[in-house]
């Protein structure tokens, strides 16, 4: 049970400990592992549920299900391609590759979170009743995570439905979103560059996003970049020339964007109505980076089949 290489988020770190926990029962003998380092995602509350991955490498002959993660290039290190016998991911691009090697067994939804998936997984294994708290817990903080409060576009109702029966399980209370956020908040602020630097993705250089693309959810987004501007800029710049932070508001739904080089903030003015003022754009709903992709690729399709609707 393992996820990608950058980074661990909630989603990824929940849901390799809760499917590892659900096989288990099963009679399946899994390990949560990862070589990856947590961000501020997993927030102090949550590591105190002393819930955590297991201390475990992998072996020859062990068999990888990935959670989470489906593009190849971005697995965790420990993995093996060609041991790969489950994938249960909710990222765009690489459905087709992993349901011509897998069939059934990838699982690739438009969803929420991943969480939901596992959720699932628990349900219909019957073994609901069975869950610890703090998987639950961890389960249901990934889908708030993961919809942003469930204003996420790639929002579902069985991302809404697994969190209500999940928080009820885990006993969390009602105003847990806000603290949950609040604390992500805390833990960027007290180490931004290490936040940036866990949370970031450099894509390809065909793409038509910015190639350096850094994203974090706060409670305050409007705060954090007039506290922090300066010292995000002149990190993201010594990345390379083409840059982006997108800054997810819970407290108000928007997304703030920040970036400095023109090339960049045309890349986003091409794929979204928003109006650039001195190096920043609000748009005025949340907005995540694998939403971006996904309104990326649509473009991609769309200029693909041009010609081919001119040949034809
Ligand atoms: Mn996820």
């Amino acid at each position: 049970m393992t996820s990608g290489s950058a980074y661990l988020d909630i989603d990824a770190y929940a849901c390799c400990i809760a499917y590892a926990e659900l096989l288990n029962h099963q009679g399946v003998e899994a390990r949560a592992v990862s070589s990856a380092p947590l961000n501020a995602s997993i927030s102090r509350t949550v590591l105190g549920w002393q819930s955590s991955l297991d201390d475990y490498r992998p072996r020859a002959g062990d068999e990888f299900v990935l959670v989470d993660v489906s593009d190849y290039h971005h697995f965790d290190p420990v993995v093996v391609l060609d041991q790969v016998v489950e994938v249960i991911d909710h990222h765009p691009g690489f459905e087709s590759y992993w349901a011509q090697k897998l069939g059934s067994a990838a699982d690739i939804l438009p969803i929420g979170a991943a969480a939901t998936q596992i959720f699932q997984r628990w349900e219909a294994a019957d073994l609901l009743p069975l869950i610890s708290e703090q998987s639950a817990a961890l389960l249901a903080t990934a889908i708030l995570d993961n919809t942003l409060n469930f204003t996420g576009q790639l929002t579902t109702q069985s991302d809404i439905r697994a969190y209500d029966v999940l928080a009820r399980r885990a006993k969390l209370a009602e105003d847990w979103p806000e603290r949950y956020f609040s604390e992500c908040q805390a833990s960027i602020e007290s180490d931004l560059i290490g936040a940036l630097a866990a949370d970031m993705k450099r894509l390809q250089a065909e793409s038509n996003l910015p190639q350096v693309f850094a994203q974090m959810t706060v409670w305050d987004a409007a705060a954090l970049i007039r506290t922090h501007r300066s010292t995000i800029s002149h990190w993201l710049a010594a990345q390379g020339g083409d840059w982006l932070l997108n800054v997810i508001s819970i407290r108000e739904c928007k997304s703030y964007f920040l970036a400095e080089p023109l090339v960049s903030q045309q890349k986003l003015s091409h794929l979204l109505p928003i109006e650039w003022q001195a190096g920043t754009a609000v748009l005025e709903r949340s907005l995540l980076r694998k939403e971006l992709l996904r309104l990326g690729l649509a473009r991609i399709s769309v200029a693909d089949a041009m010609p081919q609707i001119a040949r034809s």
